[in-house]
Formats: structure tokens, sequence, C-alpha cells
């Protein structure tokens, strides 16, 4: 799926902005009429949850409405005008001129509709769009499930601890396509010695055989070659002499022109290949390491909506404690986040938003999947062009009832066969769809090694000296040793620490220090990096979490909030993010 552009044939209009907004519990705005305009609306901004931007609509989930009139200027006539939404949390349905359009299932990944024939030319339009986020059993991530995962009351009832924004959390908006359009591109790349390999493929909407033609720019070159489309598709592979790699460390980006006989379109695009090789991580034949964080999409008011700002700042502060890796926990980031990724030369691990899968729930367990394959699906359509993103990640702490079993008893575990069932098929289909990069899913202690198996690197999320051992540092530190080597001598593949963490509240101190004081969260990732740095297997270590996020209620989250930032919700450092300095920034 192409990220829609303005350039001298396409047309873009983003529709960010106030919007009216009126919630519907009890599902009656379409009977009512609400797809042409709402009868008791409030503002709201788009993007953006709407639960922090009005005091009564925190632990809302229900049915909303969002409304706007818009023109669409003439100069577009003639051409294919689509409606585009980057998330809604999570069920959206789009209304134009009172008309339904579609739907679309799942946050966190963009979706697109045609709207021409729906378009009046001589007056304005109403946009309208419903969302709701209910928590259901056969959603992905999942809520209200009857098997609570942890004996501590929460609310609301998510299976995860990150609170459950709501509403339309990306750009909505408009653009156009000629008639005959380029409607994907797809690219890969790699590396002969000094120069570097591009194979382009790309997709027009319709059947066509047309002309057209390619130009990829940037180092030393300019290069050309002609495009002869059959049947809608069309290829070229080609050599770049002397290539400019993609790294971390130097993120260079090529410009690709893709111009048809109607259309024109331009991406970036990094040279680079990723693979595994025995305890390492090999990004362009060379071992690179992940050194960053487990995040979240959060910040107040803004809840999930993109915050351009915040995004940039974020990646000042990663990069201010050396940080070159993250993971996209627990759902897809936006777009623009990829872009920057790209260009600030991070190593993303990109995750769809299959948080804590359960397997008991017979009902249930197929129609999650089916959702988690199509989560694949959009991920890939969307994310495969970026240099940034190198491993895919399924998965984040699957889940059984009963952990930690010896070989024989998980072999007669009837969860533990059907969740190998359902995290070995979504690996095998990404495989399919991308077999250039890594794949993944995020583990927690006890998993079955049943699981891991097709897994390309091992990824533990651990808390020794935090829900395990706490308070006993020095103990969790030596099993936390132990269970890596183990792991290690299991599995001979690499080892990334995907969470490792401890909550702490900002100001508060203590010596000799104790849970929750910053001299403990800072002794904590000291003895965790420095385990880790005497471990070829450790690939990477990203520590839970870059900042201080919104959670649901529990006895475990003061004031609402998971506090294991190495910054606070604010983003004012904590001492540790000073210790992740004198490790990474060396
Ligand atoms: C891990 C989860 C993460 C939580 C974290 C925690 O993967 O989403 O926020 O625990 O409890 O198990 O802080």
């Amino acid at each position: 799926m192409l990220y829609p552009q303005q350039n001298l044939i396409r047309n873009k209009l983003d529709l960010s902005g106030v919007w009216d907004f009126q919630i519907d519990p009890d599902q009656m705005g379409e009977q009512k009429g609400w797809q042409n305009g709402l009868v008791d609306s409030r503002p709201i901004a788009v993007p953006g949850s709407w639960n922090e931007q009005h005091e009564d609509l925190y632990n809302y989930l229900g049915l909303a409405w969002y409304v706007k009139s818009i023109y669409i200027p003439q100069g577009w006539r003639g051409q294919r005008v689509f409606l585009r939404v980057g998330s809604a949390c999570y069920f959206a349905t789009v209304y134009v001129n009172g008309n339904k359009i579609g739907s679309h299932e799942g946050g966190h990944l963009p979706f697109a509709f045609e709207i021409t024939d729906k378009i009046r030319w001589d007056t304005d339009n109403v946009i309208a769009i419903s969302v709701e986020n209910e928590l259901k059993p056969t959603r992905v991530p999942s809520g209200n499930m009857n098997t609570p995962l942890l004996p501590v009351a929460s609310f609301p009832h998510t299976t995860y601890d990150f609170f459950p924004f709501a509403g339309i959390h990306r750009p909505v908006v408009l653009y156009s396509v000629p008639q005959t359009n380029i409607d994907d591109v797809a690219v890969v790349t790699g590396i002969d010695g000094a120069d570097g390999t591009l194979k382009v493929t790309i997709r027009l909407n319709t059947a066509a055989s047309v002309q057209g033609s390619l130009q990829l720019t940037g180092g030393d070159a300019t290069i050309t070659a002609k495009l002869a489309f059959q049947d809608g598709l069309a290829e070229a592979q080609f050599t770049i002499p002397n290539a400019k790699f993609w790294s971390d460390k130097t993120p260079y980006l090529y410009d690709l022109t893709i111009q048809t006989e109607q259309d024109h379109y331009t991406l970036k695009v990094g040279i680079r290949t990723i693979a595994v090789q025995d305890s390492q991580i090999l990004l362009n034949g060379k071992p690179a390491k992940f050194n960053g964080f487990g995040r979240h999409e959060d910040f107040i008011a803004s809840g999930k909506g993109l915050n351009l700002p915040l995004l940039v700042k974020d990646y000042q502060l990663m990069r201010w404690t050396g940080a070159n890796s993250y993971r996209t926990s627990h759902y897809p980031y936006s777009e623009e986040e990829m872009q920057l990724a790209d260009r600030e030369g991070f190593l993303i691990i990109d995750e769809i938003p299959a948080v804590s899968l359960q397997f008991e729930d017979d009902e249930n367990i197929a129609i999650r999947h089916r959702v988690c394959l199509h989560q694949i699906d959009e991920l890939i359509a969307r994310d495969k062009n970026h240099p940034s993103v190198v491993m895919w990640c399924v998965a984040n702490e699957p889940m059984t009832p009963r952990l930690n079993l010896s070989p024989s008893e998980a072999l007669n575990d009837p969860a533990v066969a059907k969740g190998k069932d359902f995290l070995d098929k979504l690996m095998h289909h990404t495989r399919e769809l991308d077999p250039t990069r890594l794949v993944t899913f995020a583990t927690l202690g006890g998993t079955p090694t049943s699981w891991v198996e097709q897994c390309d690197v091992v990824c533990m999320n651990r808390y020794w000296g935090w829900y395990v051992m706490g308070g006993e540092l020095d103990k969790a530190l030596v099993s936390l040793e132990e269970e890596l080597d183990a792991a290690w001598e299991t599995w001979c593949k690499p080892i990334i620490m995907t969470e490792f963490g401890a909550d702490t509240l900002a100001g508060m101190h203590g010596q000799p220090n104790a849970m929750w004081t910053e001299e403990y969260q800072a002794e904590y990732i000291r003895g965790h990096l420095t385990v880790a740095a005497c471990k070829d297997y450790i690939a990477g270590m990203q520590v839970w979490n870059f900042a201080d996020f919104a959670a649901v209620q529990s006895t475990m989250r003061v004031g609402g909030l998971n506090m294991k930032g190495v910054f606070t919700r604010i983003r004012t450092p904590k001492m540790a993010a000073h210790v992740l300095r004198e490790f990474w920034i060396k």
C-alpha cells in the first residue's frame, strides 16, 4: 500500500483538524441519519484519541461519530479519488454524503476506499466516520476475556496493560490518482561486494500494457531503466556500482522515481541486507546490535494520536541515549514514524497488535487467527519498503495458563499445541509474504520451547529483579545470566532482550535503593547491560520502556501509569537514561 503523495500528477488533501464528534452508546446514529451530520456535536481533534480530550470520555470505548464537511478541488475531476484513514481504533465505517462506503476492522493500520462516484463537485461533501473500540475476545488485541490474566483487578478489562485509547489516531486524507495508476511498488535490495542490487516490482490498478520508466538517483549515480507493463505488471532489476548502503550509522537513502504514461510516484530506498548467522544478526554482512527500547505511541491529551513534534523529539531523545533501535510494541506505529526511522537510521522490530494471545477459548481462536493473518498482510503491504524495518514480530507474550512446563508436560498440554499451531502459521505466513526479513515473536518467561523453534531471533521479555526477585537485584542478575546462557544453549540463535525494566517514580530517591526509586532503576539497568556486555550471543538490549505511559487502572499502576520509562510521560530523563548513555554512547 503506497503512502499518498502530492506531486505533479497526484493530489493529496489532509483533513487533519477539529471535527464534529458525538458518542453513540445506543448505536442509533445511522438510523438517525448522523452520516449526514450530527445533531448535538462537540469538537474533537483528528488525529487524536478521544479519551483525554473530554473528561467524560476517558473510559468510553463504545461507538462514536466524526463528521466534517469539505470541498474537493475542481482540479481533481477526472481522477480517481480515495479517502484514506491512517488508523482508527478499533472498528471504523466510512460514509460520504450519506452513503456507506466501507468498514475496516483493526487499529494501527491504514485503509482506503475509493469515493469517486459519491463526490459532489458543485458543493461541499459530508465525510462521516464512525469508530467503535469495544473490548472483545474475538478482537486482536483481545479484551473482556473470561480468563483473567492476572489475579489483580484492572479496568478497563484488557489483556494488556497499556490504555486502550480509541478514535481516529492518524490523519484522514483525500488523495487522487489518474485512471490508470501505480497501485503498488515493491523493492528488494541486495549487496554484491561494493555494489548494490535492486529489484523493483510495480503493479498498476488495471491489467494495462503501457510503457514507463524508472530512475534511481543518489550517491554518484543516476540509473534509469525502461518499464514495459504487461497485464499491469513490470519488473526491473539492476546493479548500483559502488553503492552507498543504508545502515543505522549511515542511513543513506536513494530516490526511486517511477513514471508511467499517466502516473508518477517517488519512493525513498535504502540498500541493505539483514540476516542471521550463528549468534549474530548481520546488517550488510556485519554484526549489528539492537540497543534501544520498547515504546508506546502515547502522550498527554493526544493519547495514541499522531503527534509530530513529539515524534521528532522522541527520536532526538533516543539518539541522546545512544539507542539505534526499537520495537513497535505492541502494534504498528505511524507511517510517519517509519519514514523517520529510515531517515535517522533506526533498526525496527515491527509488531502486529497481537499482544497477550491466549489459546483456551476454542470458540474464538480461529477468529483471532484470521485477524492476525490479516494484520500481517496489512503490515507487510504498508511497511515492506522501509529499510529500517528489519524484523517482523508476530506476537507479544502469547501465553498458556501453565508456564514453565517440562517437555513431557508440554507435549500433552492442549493449549500448548494450539498455541504452537497458531504461532507457526503466523510465522510461516509472514515468511511467505516476505522472505527478505527476519521473523520472531516476543516471549515471556516459561514460554513453551516448541513455540520458539520457528523464530530467527529469540526475543526475551524478562523481569528479573522486578516481577521476579523484586528488590533482590544481586540474586536476580545471577538468575538472568543463567537463563540467558541456557537459552543460548537451547537455541544457538541470537538473543535480544526485548523487555526488561523497573517501575520508577521520577523524583523518588533512596539510599540504599529500593524498588520504585530512580537509583533502583538505574542499578537494575546497569546490571542488565553489564551482564549482556559479556555475552556474544546477545544481539540487543531494549529497555522497557522508553517513557512512562498511560495504563489500565490496577494496583500495579500508580495513577494509571506504567512507570517503567527511562523518561517520564512528559519526556524528562530519570537517572536510568544517563546510565544508558554511559553504555551506548561509547
Ligand atoms: C510485559 C508486557 C508489557 C507490559 C510489561 C509491564 O509485554 O506490555 O507493559 O510487561 O508489566 O509483560 O510493565
